[in-house]
């Protein structure tokens, strides 16, 4: 895949401004957070194929923060794996369910109810290992989603079974949906926590492109055993001031004048 991770976040960011807007949606802010993250990867580093999906030598891909689906549809949408999703997001009986589904091309496990990708994610990069695979499997979690169990017992397991090609980025937008993490269930030292159970960890700033990208080659080269988890500082409605690190924002929906504004902001106009 090439697209410029610079016009792609832009494109991710305006389109899931709009599917939240025109039908009423949530989680605009998690979107916006994880939408640099997913232009690089997406757009400069994933190995996948909009015209064969399910293409055996595939990277896969697992977004588990499926509530910010409109960041996933959006990307997708961009690289051509379908069109059409502004009509069919949110609507009664459409695969463009408003967490995101396995039915649509590209996405690989639907999610939604958090802490259950990273260990499907484990058991697929098990499974390449002992295949002799030599596709990466990428895992994108929310900061709120490491309050699940699951998520631990699995960091104890991947660095047990080298699973050097198991890759983790933490969308650490530092606020889950009623409060910030800190007051909720406080994470930091979030990577020497990944270090304390073997991992190589990384700290970047999420919204720099040189930044991601580096951390996601370093990533991809690793032949040491080790599983690499990127922590990537966000800030939670990236992008568009009035909604940056902003609580309500994780549900609010912008309404006709926000959108214009939002839209405005972004296209720096
Ligand atoms: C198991 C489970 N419990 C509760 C929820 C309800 N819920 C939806 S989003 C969310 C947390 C949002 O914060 P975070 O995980 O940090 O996501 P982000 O900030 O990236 O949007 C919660 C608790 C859920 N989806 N799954
Ligand atoms: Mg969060």
């Amino acid at each position: 895949m090439s697209m410029r991770p610079i016009d792609l976040s832009l494109r991710i960011r305006k389109k899931a401004l709009q599917l939240c807007h025109e039908k009423g949606a949530s989680h605009l802010g998690g979107a916006l957070s994880v939408a640099d993250v997913l232009a690089v990867l997406y757009g400069e580093v994933a190995n996948v194929n909009p015209k064969n999906p399910s293409d055996a030598s595939r990277d896969r891909i697992f977004f588990s923060k499926g509530h910010a689906c409109s960041a996933m549809y959006a990307v997708l949408q961009e690289l051509g794996f379908y069109s059409g999703v502004e009509d069919k997001f949110a609507q009664n009986g459409s695969i463009f369910t408003s967490h995101v589904s396995h039915m649509v091309p590209g996405i690989e496990l639907s999610t939604g109810s958090l802490g259950h990708a990273l260990p499907i994610a484990a058991g697929t990069a098990l499974a390449a290992k002992r295949k002799g695979e030599r596709w990466k499997i990428y895992t994108i979690l929310s900061d709120g989603e490491l309050d699940e169990g699951s998520n631990w017992e699995t960091i104890l397991f991947a660095p047990h079974h080298a699973l050097d090609n198991l890759v983790v980025i933490v969308d650490f937008n530092k606020i889950q949906s009623f409060g910030t993490v800190a007051e909720v269930l406080a994470l930091e030292p979030l990577a020497k926590k990944f270090e304390a159970f073997r991992w190589r960890a990384i700290e970047i700033d999420g919204h720099d492109h040189a930044a991601i990208s580096a951390a996601l080659a370093r990533a991809a080269s690793a032949s040491d055993g080790i599983p690499t988890a990127i922590v990537a500082h966000t800030i939670k409605g990236k992008g568009v001031s009035f909604m940056e690190n902003k609580l309500a924002w994780h549900y609010k929906s912008p309404n006709a004048d926000e959108y214009r504004a939002a839209l405005a902001e972004l296209e720096g106009v």
